[in-house]
């Protein structure tokens, strides 16, 4: 009798307001848009408001992650394996890249940056792929990536290519470079594998981050297994996500050297602790569970809160920040948490600003965060998005993001309605997802202020 009240009504609710990600088939490129981040008040349109803006063709997929150093732009093309660059300009126009790196079936591009690795004053790609092999996983590093030629399949030019240890680890899902914690001048890398399992310790999609030295860096080269040349620490609950996100850009214990700061969206597993979500703030250790290797575990604020589904760290005038988003609080209007982790305890998160929206219009506020100092004050303005925002009654996911001013927050303590933002760019279609995987990066020197860069899905080009 249930199935058969439900069946037609299913069928109705389909064929007139379309709902689900099926509906976003509609928009099956991408582009990439950039925002000069002054003025730091009032809004703007996601397309007709940016300075420059990169179309893509279908044949790049709609998924787009970028990454830049001001100079190099980069964007990481998951949905068709491949990694490409593109010209730095002002205005709109097709996004031709100069270069591209391509393995097919591997998600290559699902997370990247652009970064000098070696020392040596050229740039070097890091990308992982997280489907490589059977979903084993793989993140691999071109050094001198400008020099490659144009179109490259990446196993021909990746000087270094670690691979996950079983299939199903997803190795790649997330990565961050590491200023210098080792004392030789260079970078460290920290690569998430989400669904991390095949370790004999690891409980089932436990997830894990693998944590690589500059020394053990330069010392892999060739294709070798991951755990070969990594400290690896992992979740002790099945189906945590640990390695969702990692970020490393803030000092927790005052010793000069970045912290490592690790989320795992889905820990947490009775009835009032499910999927509430847990970071860690690792100091560096043996290779063991992360609640071993940490020195503060900080738990979501209840049940399905999905803590540290994003995070971010950065040290600005006001001194070390982590942002935590927890994107399913609230009934899933989402919500961050700004926390300054010198003093943070292990525990319920404990926060200098909690940032979400009373009103409960938005959807999964946090799912997009970063951070960056987009008005050259020296602090840090926050930027928070919601790709599953809904504008107006069929705008289903024209996503949002918003921006906090750094200035501002530094003054501000405990709970901060989400509307008091001081700026917010909106999306002008349906399925745009305004706010997925924002960036905060000096494209244009000769303007104060960084560049607020939004991948956007986008319709096809004619
Ligand atoms: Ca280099
Ligand atoms: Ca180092
Ligand atoms: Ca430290
Ligand atoms: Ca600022």
């Amino acid at each position: 009798m249930i199935l058969r009240l439900l069946g037609p009504l299913g069928a109705l609710g389909c064929s007139t307001v379309c709902v689900g990600p099926d509906c976003a088939d509609a928009l099956p490129a991408a582009s990439a848009v950039a925002h000069r981040g002054l003025p730091l008040f009032g809004s703007s349109d996601a397309t007709v408001d940016a300075w420059a803006s990169w179309d893509g063709a279908v044949t790049d997929g709609s998924e787009w992650r970028l990454a830049s150093d001001g100079e190099v732009l980069l964007v990481g093309m998951p949905d068709v394996g491949q990694v490409a660059r593109l010209p730095l300009r002002e205005g709109s126009g097709d996004a031709l890249p100069l270069q591209r790196w391509a393995a097919p079936d591997s998600a290559l591009g699902a997370s990247l940056a652009v970064a000098d690795l070696d020392a040596d004053g050229r740039w070097d790609l890091v990308v992982g792929g997280p489907r490589w092999d059977l979903e084993r996983g793989a993140v691999a590093v071109i050094y001198d990536a400008a020099a490659t030629g144009s179109d490259s399949a990446l196993q021909d030019v990746a000087t270094t290519l670690l691979t996950g240890p079983t299939s199903g680890d997803g190795l790649g899902n997330a990565l961050a470079v590491c200023a210098d914690r080792t004392g030789d001048g260079r970078p460290e890398l920290l690569v998430g594998a989400s669904r991390l399992s095949g370790l004999p310790e690891v409980p089932d999609l436990a997830g894990g981050v693998f944590y690589i030295t500059s020394e053990a860096l330069a010392a892999a080269k060739g294709t070798s297994a991951i755990v070969d040349h990594a400290t690896v620490w992992w979740a002790d609950q099945v189906g945590a996500a640990a390695g969702t996100s990692v970020s490393c850009a803030a000092d927790a214990t005052t010793d000069g050297l970045p912290d490592l700061f690790i989320g795992a969206p889905f820990h947490g597993s009775d009835t009032t602790t499910g999927d509430q979500g847990r970071v860690w703030i690792v100091d560096e250790a043996e290779s063991t569970t992360l609640d071993a290797a940490s020195r503060t575990t900080i738990d979501g604020p209840g049940a399905s809160a999905w803590a540290g589904e994003a995070l971010v760290s950065w040290e600005d005038a006001t001194g070390p920040r982590l942002a935590i988003a927890t994107p399913g609080a609230s009934d899933g209007a989402g919500g961050v948490y700004v926390v300054d982790p010198r003093s943070a305890r292990s525990g319920a998160i404990s926060a200098l600003v909690h940032i979400d929206d009373p009103d409960g219009l938005t959807r999964h506020l946090g799912r997009g965060l970063t951070a960056g100092d987009l008005d050259a004050d020296g602090t840090f303005e926050l930027v928070l998005g919601a790709p599953d925002f809904q504008l107006g009654r069929d705008g289903y996911d024209t996503g949002r993001a918003w921006v906090w001013s750094g200035s501002t927050l530094a003054t501000l303590r405990g709970n901060q309605p989400l509307a008091d933002a001081g700026f917010r760019v909106d999306g002008d279609d349906a399925f745009q997802r305004v706010g997925a995987r924002p960036v905060v990066v000096d494209l244009d020197p000769d303007e104060l202020g960084a560049d607020l860069l939004l991948p956007l899905r986008a319709p096809a080009q004619p």
